[in-house]
């Protein structure tokens, strides 16, 4: 007997996010849990510590004057997500493997980047930052969850600034902030990335603990977005997107990224006094391993991802890291 994973997944038929009803149609592969963590808004909590660290990153010197849009809320069309960010039809992020879908015509943002089309649309044409939870079908283990957070930040400048005018200042304007939350010189590298809606674009890694950690996405911003959205023509702009979590888990020395979501006190408590401070571990459970395995059918459309959703579901979050070992034989079944 075989059952397609989607069997096991507790989906919904009409979603109800924000108050809004959506009809689910056969895009729509978002899970209650995931529904029930949009509620949830870390960043706007007080004293948790991805809220506090969000005060510490806008008030930086440089960033301090930009305009905040932080209430967006994360139900987004997939023009905004991916279209008007020059996303090609093809890429993999369009995928139900990989985003949340609520139906075909609506996702939760897999990105703030999401918003700078709203944003530029409203004539805005000054410098601003985004902070928002941002939701994506990703890997099991202990950087990455399904639900992060991210604050992308975007500087204008004027037409006749070079592209390494504009990128150096990218750069400096980067690392000063990093060097500021940490309260020292960080050790870093810049990496080669690609990004559609950037040029020249880069990665920063940390080196935390002996490994290199990727923090952040940047670029300088191609001139169609400033000129499809808000018709500027007269500025160009560098841009942005930090995760947040990331930074935290650094900063704080916490290890696993699902103790963002404890409503443990002995994890909330330890930031009450508003102070960001190195996180001291807790846990009473020794850790513990199990072996899966199953069989997929030849030419199936399964994807590892819609399995990683699948152990979220049931496991939540006593799993903190899955790893792939594909089996070398292919056996043929006559059906
Ligand atoms: C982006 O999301 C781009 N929008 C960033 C950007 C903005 C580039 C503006 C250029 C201009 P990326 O997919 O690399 O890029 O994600 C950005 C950061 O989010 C990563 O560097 C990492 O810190 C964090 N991140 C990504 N996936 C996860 C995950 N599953 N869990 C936790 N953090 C994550
Ligand atoms: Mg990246």
């Amino acid at each position: 007997m075989s059952f397609p994973i989607s069997t096991f997944s507790r989906q919904v038929q009409n979603i109800k996010i924000f108050g809004k009803d959506f009809l689910a149609d056969s895009f729509t592969n978002i899970p209650q849990s995931i529904i029930e963590k949009t509620n949830r808004i870390l960043y706007k909590q007080k004293t948790h510590p991805l809220s506090l660290l969000k005060n510490k990153l806008i008030t930086f010197l440089t960033f301090k004057d930009f305009q905040l849009f932080e209430n967006f809320i994360p139900i987004v069309t997939p023009k905004s997500n991916f279209d008007d960010l020059l996303i090609p039809p093809a890429h993999i992020s369009r995928t139900r493997t990989d985003s949340f879908f609520i139906n075909s015509s609506h996702l939760l943002r897999t990105h703030t980047t999401a918003h700078y089309a709203d944003i530029l649309t409203q004539q805005h044409q000054g410098n601003f930052v985004i902070v928002g939870d941002v939701y994506r079908r990703d890997t099991v283990d202990k950087r990455h969850y399904p639900v992060f957070h991210q604050m992308d930040i975007v500087r204008f400048f004027p037409a006749d600034s070079s592209d390494s005018f504009i990128v150096q200042s990218l750069q400096s304007d980067i690392v000063s902030l990093l060097n500021a939350v940490f309260g020292r010189p960080i050790d870093f590298r810049w990496t080669a990335a690609y990004f559609p809606f950037t040029e020249a674009s880069l990665e920063i890694e940390i080196r935390h603990n002996n490994e290199w950690i990727e923090l952040l996405g940047c670029g300088i911003l191609r001139q169609e977005i400033l000129s499809a959205g808000a018709g500027i023509t007269n500025k160009r702009a560098y841009a942005f997107g930090l995760g947040l979590e990331r930074l935290a888990m650094i900063l704080l020395d916490i290890q696993d990224i699902r103790m963002f979501w404890s409503e443990d006190e002995r994890f909330l408590g330890q930031y009450s006094d508003g102070m960001l401070k190195k996180f001291t571990p807790f846990s009473i459970f020794p850790q513990s391993w199990r072996d899966v395995s199953f069989w997929i059918k030849e030419n199936s459309n399964f994807h590892p991802n819609d399995f990683y959703q699948l152990v979220r579901e049931i496991g939540c979050d006593l799993i903190q890291d899955v790893s792939l070992v594909r089996f070398p034989f292919i056996i043929h079944f006559v059906d």
